[in-house]
């Protein structure tokens, strides 16, 4: 198991965070994902023989946020 934290532009509000927090929990091989408001990013717990790096920043891009420093 793998863990990361992402930085992520533009998340202000409780609906940003659950929104995130979806989209990574839906792609297969994410096991945890937790928005943290103040600090503009988002810890991910995944198994990184399931999931890329990429298709995580995609997932966070697709809910309309900027994945920093990519
Ligand atoms: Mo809250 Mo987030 O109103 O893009 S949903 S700011």
């Amino acid at each position: 198991m793998a863990q990361k934290t992402i930085d992520v532009q533009g998340m202000t509000c409780a609906h940003c965070k659950s929104s995130v927090e979806g989209a990574l929990s839906s792609l297969d091989g994410v096991s945890k994902a937790d928005v943290n408001l103040d600090e503009n990013n988002v810890n991910v717990e995944y198994d990184d023989s399931k999931v890329t790096d990429s298709s995580m920043n995609d997932a966070i891009e697709e809910q309309g946020y900027d994945v920093a420093g990519k």
